[in-house]
């Protein structure tokens, strides 16, 4: 079997009928359905989400303890194949067809892996990578996707502030795909958490700024070509 180019991972939680939306979108609308497999990841105690029955072979349900969204999102990786992962969410329409190509025409043009790029969701547009899409080689250079410990929030943030700080030290490996629509559905709803929690996740993202700079430094080492600009800059700051 050749590798596959994509994995989607894919926490969902008591929404059946957005899922099944979620996933006849990804499908319908992807330029090569037969080279992407999604992994669902369903709590033990989500009776309806275990039972509901899968719309397509290329999707994968773990059901597994209720857990951290770092941690469930670490573990669909180790258990994924694709070239390349995306987060993904149960609630958004696939609006650009042929998205599976572009985002990987737009990944591909850095030999070396390294690169986070990201599609519009609607709601954020270039401000935020709310769906990343991440090499393989990248996610092994960052040892996994995310902290653990984050519950729910700052996944996005963390890897935005660790592909900011590589463009800092000279390599732009930040790539917004304005034209692949993700339509983030509940998008105001992710801000209706509770707030202890919102908080322990902002300790814990502040708790990884120094990971986040070893983490970019590893990403630069592995960069084949570092962009003029950034040797520029790095010169003006050394005239200093
Ligand atoms: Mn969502």
């Amino acid at each position: 079997m050749s590798r596959l180019a994509i994995s989607l991972l894919l926490p969902t939680r008591g929404r059946c009928e957005l899922l099944r939306q979620t996933l006849e979108g990804v499908f319908s609308t992807a330029a090569d359905a037969d080279s992407i497999e999604v992994l669902l990841y369903v709590d033990d105690d989500d009776v309806p989400s275990r039972e509901m029955p899968l719309p397509d072979a290329r999707v994968i349900r773990h059901v597994g303890p209720a857990m951290r969204m770092g941690r469930l999102t670490n573990e669909l990786f180790t258990r994924s194949h694709g070239e390349h992962v995306l987060l993904f969410n149960d609630d958004i329409i696939c609006r650009t067809p042929g998205w599976d190509h572009l985002l990987l025409g737009a990944a591909g043009r850095f030999r070396d892996g390294v690169c986070l790029a990201y599609g519009n969701d609607g709601v954020q547009g270039a401000n935020l990578p709310t769906f990343p899409f991440l090499p393989r080689r990248t996610c092994e250079l960052l040892g996994g996707i995310c902290p653990d410990e984050l519950r729910h929030d700052y996944i996005d943030t963390h890897l935005l502030d660790i592909f900011l700080c590589l463009r800092e030290l000279g390599a732009d490996r930040l790539v917004y795909v304005e034209n692949v629509l993700f339509e983030h559905l509940l998008a105001e709803k992710t801000h209706v958490l509770n707030r202890e929690l919102q908080q322990q996740d902002e300790l814990a993202y502040l708790a990884w700024r120094d990971e986040r700079r070893y983490l970019a430094w590893r990403l630069r080492r592995a960069c084949s070509q570092i962009d003029s600009t950034g040797e520029k800059s790095r010169q003006q700051h050394s005239r200093h």
